[in-house]
């Protein structure tokens, strides 16, 4: 059966019975921010709101998260909450407040700076620190309490997100045992070997065990999982069933590949809105008909092999300097996270590459990378993708990765090559790209080759393999598995 946003929206109810269903992330799918005398919002950057915005948008509920905007205070009833999508409201957003002590412990400090290098094994080396983690606690407990008080007493399903929150199943079930709660990971979960020198691992496990379900993008993960467990605690692990039972309790872990709505990105990119959109973007950045362009589009983040891609991209024209002047690379990159040193080391690491790359390698009319740093609207990021002849896709390590799934969705023409890293968990379901080793410059910039010179019919016969895995597999498939299993338990 192919899920739509229409079957979800058929069967939520029967999935959901009379429980409420509840959203808990770090960061919140609308910010309201003041921009010249006037309250905007905007959508920030991140897969887990890309993925589940839609899927509250059918499913309704309550979304709790932390208020990051400037503006957020003054848009919220007394409760804290407010309609959203702005424009046009489906669901609730109730909104918790950090101070900075507490963002900075618990945002930048212990998820970013100790959990965040920890899962990803991208040799930047996680620091975990007693203060950091103190405050990660206090907020987890924030988030508790806040849910605790929007259920009340009412029946409800709680469904928790990501590598922010570790501590909340726990805290939640502590309280109350009648709520079922799951936790999905948006990020890999590391081997044993990596996890291992995690200080605050016990607590950190017994937090995520209180749960009724886990959720990881793939199996690897999920072993990897089971493995942490078996070594670290007192606990039975039930390969048959992939299920733990710790202090009585079991859990089942399950792999759901996260995805994107392929039909609305498939057709919003025919859309006129977004041929407007293309003329924009081409005519804002002087991007000339005729070049062949490669597409990149990430958060400024080390795990996303940001560097590598430069790298690669120099060592391309190096290697075939007939291309120079006919292909561009436009890199989208998104601050992220500037107030960790690796982060802000990263950025100026980044802008000093690209522009010895671009010396390098340009002619008078043309230099090979266009970084283009302002944040894009979605209907701007489609046009991107629709201009873009191939897409590059090269992280070291990714839970997922959903630009490449939204590439292949608004690819609807077939004119389109996916560069992919081997290293992400996309590559096990998109079979059809090209992928890479980024660690490689010599097998990346052969890639890039092989990716402008495939010959049409290839290109096609690749692009409808990989967009009928992502039509398939698509974020109601998703999210439906995801809570139909919850029931099923
Ligand atoms: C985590 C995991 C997993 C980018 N620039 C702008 C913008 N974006 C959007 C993209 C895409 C999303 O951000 C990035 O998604 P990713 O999946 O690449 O990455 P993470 O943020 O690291 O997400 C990842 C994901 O969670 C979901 O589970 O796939 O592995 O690390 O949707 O389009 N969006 C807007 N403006 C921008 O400038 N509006």
């Amino acid at each position: 059966m192919l899920w739509t946003k229409q079957s979800l929206k058929d069967r939520i109810q029967d999935i959901i019975g009379d429980r409420m269903l509840i959203i808990a992330s770090n960061r919140e799918p609308y910010v309201h921010i003041h921009k010249e005398g006037k309250i905007e919002y905007i959508q920030p950057v991140g897969g887990a709101v890309t993925a589940l915005d839609p899927v509250m948008k059918v499913c309704k509920g309550t979304w709790v998260a932390y208020g990051s905007g400037n503006a957020d205070k003054e848009v919220v009833d007394k409760k804290n909450e407010v309609g959203v999508p702005p424009d046009n409201p489906k669901y609730k957003l109730r909104r918790i407040w950090l101070n900075k002590d507490e963002e900075n412990g618990y945002y930048y400090g212990y998820s970013n700076k100790a959990m965040w290098p920890l899962c990803h094994m991208a040799y930047t080396r996680p620091a975990f620190d007693e203060v950091d983690w103190a405050y990660y606690k206090i907020v987890n407990k924030k988030f508790a309490d806040t849910i605790l008080n929007v259920v009340g007493n009412k029946k409800a399903f709680v469904w928790i997100q990501d590598y922010h929150l570790l501590l909340l199943g726990k805290l939640l079930k502590e309280k109350n045992k009648n709520l079922l709660t799951a936790h999905f990971l948006h990020i890999p979960w590391p081997n044993t070997e990596a996890f291992r020198i995690c200080p605050q691992k016990r607590e950190i496990l017994k937090g995520l065990l209180a749960n009724d379900l886990l959720g990881f993008h793939i199996r690897y993960h999920c072993a990897n999982f089971m493995e942490t467990v078996k070594l670290e605690m007192e606990a039975r692990v039930d390969t048959e069933k992939t299920s733990v039972t710790y202090g009585g309790h079991e859990v089942f872990i399950r792999a759901f590949p996260i995805s994107v709505d392929f039909e609305e990105i498939s057709d919003a990119a025919q859309s006129k809105d977004t041929a407007k959109a293309v003329k924009k973007l081409k005519d804002e950045f002087s991007i000339n008909d005729g070049l062949f362009v490669m597409a990149g589009l990430d958060r400024i983040d080390y795990t996303k092999g940001i560097i590598e891609k430069v790298r690669a991209v120099d060592r391309f024209f190096e290697k075939f300097p007939e291309y120079k002047g006919k292909v561009l690379f436009i890199q989208k990159g998104g601050l992220s996270r500037m107030h960790i040193p690796e982060y802000k080391n990263l950025n100026e690491e980044l802008n000093g590459l690209v522009e010895e790359v671009n010396w390098k390698h340009s002619t008078e009319k043309w230099a090979p990378i266009l970084f283009i740093r302002k944040h894009m609207t979605r209907k701007e990021i489609i046009a991107l993708y629709k201009i873009a002849d191939a897409c590059i896709v090269s992280p070291v390590h990714d839970g997922m990765n959903l630009v490449c799934k939204e590439y292949i969705a608004a690819k609807k023409d077939l004119n389109g090559a996916l560069i992919l890293s081997r290293f992400t968990g996309a590559a096990r379901e998109l079979d059809g790209a090209i992928f890479v080793n980024p660690y490689s410059r010599e097998d990346f910039a052969r890639a890039i080759k092989k990716a402008i010179e495939l010959p049409r019919a290839e290109k096609q016969k690749r692009m409808r393999r990989l967009r009928s895995v992502v039509k398939e597999n698509n974020i109601y498939k998703w999210a439906g598995k995801f809570l139909e299993e919850l029931k099923r338990i």
